[in-house]
């Protein structure tokens, strides 16, 4: 169906986002200068080949404490890790200064050919004859970056061009969001001289990521568009099985199956098709990963293909470009980093597509554990963002997230353009993306209780409390007093006798009380509170929940409604 004919809500499908709201590119690097003469064949292999270093980066040497054997191949050819030996003053030095800098390690990406090979990931399934259409439409692959290391880029570029049928890709759009680093200027320009496909884009200030790749789509000719992170290896066969949805659907939304890169051997782990997860969110609006669940497993005989997935992770993803335009793009008003990709998740599903992941398609990304690069100072981003993504999107449950950030919204912006688009397209409620996309999500709403869970012994100071980070699960739950901000803290009773964080239920199975995954079939994770005694008594011990003199530890003893330390208080008890 051509999407200009779609009918969504009944309206006229004449969005401009892409001209109107994007900041434009700065016009002299726009257009390449640094022509060279005739394109030398893609330089092949070597790790300290020229187009590691460019003459500009000098290229690491190999360690010498590098195993000789491993001298003779290739340094992480077929997705291997490179693990270094015991390094000189010299080279450590590097290596920091390698972490620093990207927050992985640089200095073996260094060491690597930008076209090094992969393992082949796919099911058999994927290349059975036939399984994908003739005529596959172009895309264009929008890969954004500020301030990304050179070996890296280069090898998420490569790895596009030489693993993709050539006709599929009719652009590859580089935007440099402001970078700083000097690789990134006029050697990036004319590193690429000779590749026709790969345009440079730059912002003149700082955008971030999500009006980086609008930018991207401004200058996108090609029908589809392609996200890529500036840190990805596409593997064998990446593309047909994308755009093969889209070519079929238009309002299809479609993401690759995202494989890790070690951030410290680069090591290529790829996830075989039982293995693969769908995206969901917590209420603080954090994105996770789950399962496949069971009601979309029976949907499908192979578990190859295509799964609907409630949210998609953000930076890899393909969508026919008049479908993202006829969304609404990305809302511009969101900074640097965060929450666009539960927006885009959101409309997908509740304007009429469809989200799915993949799995025959497989691209990695590098994790990493924290962010090098520079966010506003001064502003929460990513809360604000999300605010934005709240006030649009979520309706009434909204003030779901609004707990967890302590109800002070502070200044978002104007979302009402954003709302207009929200009713234009008729896009149906929140409730209804929760009951039918996301039915697995613990809605607030319906525990019974919530808050804080106070016990009253000594002096009633002290709090249960969850283990230091949020998603550490089977960690012994843990006690803290009680500081009143929610966080690790905020716990809630749900009607099935669960005490529980988001995903996390408490669980006792005979050792310590402990955090685990919801399983929702009771037993361990059950738990019966009892207002008038205060007592937290659990089902299958029939213990009860207490405190050590101490205040350090969880207990399970005998019950005792005598007992203060056995005593519990919900912040929010509804005893109706
Ligand atoms: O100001 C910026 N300008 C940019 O151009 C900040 C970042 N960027 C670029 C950056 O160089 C990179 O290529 O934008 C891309 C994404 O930034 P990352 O790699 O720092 O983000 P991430 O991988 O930690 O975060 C994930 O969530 C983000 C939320 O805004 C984006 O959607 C990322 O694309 C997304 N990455 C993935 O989906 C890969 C899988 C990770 C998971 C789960
Ligand atoms: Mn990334």
């Amino acid at each position: 169906a051509d999407v200009s004919s779609l009918e969504l809500g009944g309206v006229a499908l004449d969005n401009n986002f892409l001209s109107d709201d994007v900041p434009a590119a700065q016009p002299f690097v726009a257009s390449r200068t640094h022509r060279r003469e005739s394109p030398a064949a893609p330089p092949r292999g070597a790790p300290d080949g020229p187009e590691n270093g460019g003459g500009v980066l000098a290229p690491p040497k190999g360690p010498e404490e590098l195993d000789a054997s491993k001298k003779e191949e290739l340094y992480g050819e077929m997705g291997k890790p490179v693990v270094l030996g015991n390094l000189t003053a010299d080279v450590k030095k590097l290596v920091d200064e390698g972490w620093a800098k990207n927050a992985f390690n640089q200095y073996v990406s260094d060491l690597i050919s930008v076209h090094r090979k992969l393992p082949d990931p796919r099911d058999h399934w994927c290349k059975e004859p036939g399984r994908y259409r003739e005529n596959l439409p172009q895309t264009a692959v929008i890969i954004c970056f500020h301030n990304e290391a050179w070996s890296v880029l280069l090898r998420t570029v490569h790895s596009v061009l030489d693993r993709s049928p050539p006709s599929l890709i009719k652009e590859i759009i580089l935007v440099d969001d402001f970078s700083d680093m000097p690789h990134l200027k006029l050697q990036l320009e004319e590193y690429f001289a000779n590749y026709p496909k790969v345009r440079i884009i730059r912002a003149a200030k700082r955008e971030g990521l999500i009006r980086a790749r609008l930018m991207g789509a401004r200058y996108a000719t090609a029908p589809v568009l392609t996200y890529l992170d500036s840190h990805c290896e596409c593997a064998e066969g990446w593309l047909e099985p994308l755009l093969d949805r889209i070519a079929r659907n238009k309002t299809t939304v479609v993401c690759p199956v995202i494989d890790v890169i070690d951030d410290t051997t680069l090591e290529f782990h790829w996830r075989d098709s039982d293995g693969v997860s769908v995206g969901g969110f917590d209420w603080n609006l954090q994105f996770n990963w789950h399962a496949v669940p069971e009601r979309e497993r029976k949907r499908h005989q192979n578990s190859a293909e295509p799964v609907w997935s409630p949210t998609m992770a953000g930076g890899l993803f393909s969508i026919d470009k008049s479908f993202f335009e006829l969304l609404g793009t990305y809302d511009s008003g969101f900074d640097i980093w965060g929450g666009e990709n539960l927006e885009l998740s959101f409309k997908t599903w509740m304007c009429g597509g469809t989200l799915e992941i993949v799995p025959c398609s497989h691209v990695g990304h590098i994790f990493r554990k924290r962010s090098p690069y520079k966010w506003r100072s001064g502003v929460n981003v990513l809360k604000r963002n999300s605010i934005r993504l709240a006030e649009v999107w979520m309706d009434d449950y909204a003030k779901y997230y609004y707990q967890r950030i302590g109800k002070d919204l502070g200044d978002y912006g104007d979302v009402t353009m954003r709302r207009d688009l929200r009713n234009r397209l008729g896009c149906k409620s929140f409730k209804w993306y929760l009951d039918n996309i996301y039915p697995e999500l613990f809605v607030p709403g319906e525990a019974v209780a919530s808050g804080e869970v106070r016990n009253m012994g000594f002096g009633g100071k002290t709090c249960l409390d969850s283990p230091a980070r949020k998603n550490d699960l089977h960690k012994a739950a843990g006690l803290y007093p009680c500081h009143g901000q929610g966080g690790n803290q905020y716990w809630m009773l749900s009607k099935t006798g669960e005490v529980r964080r988001d995903e996390a239920c408490l669980d006792y199975s005979g050792q310590d009380v402990i955090l685990y995954p919801c399983h929702g079939s009771k037993g361990n994770q059950y738990w019966q509170y009892h207002p008038d005694t205060m007592l937290l008594q659990h089902g299958s011990s029939k213990k009860c929940l207490a405190i050590t003199e101490s205040k350090q530890r969880l207990v399970m003893e005998e019950c005792n409604s005598s007992s203060l330390h056995q005593r519990w208080k919900f912040e929010n008890y509804d005893s109706s």
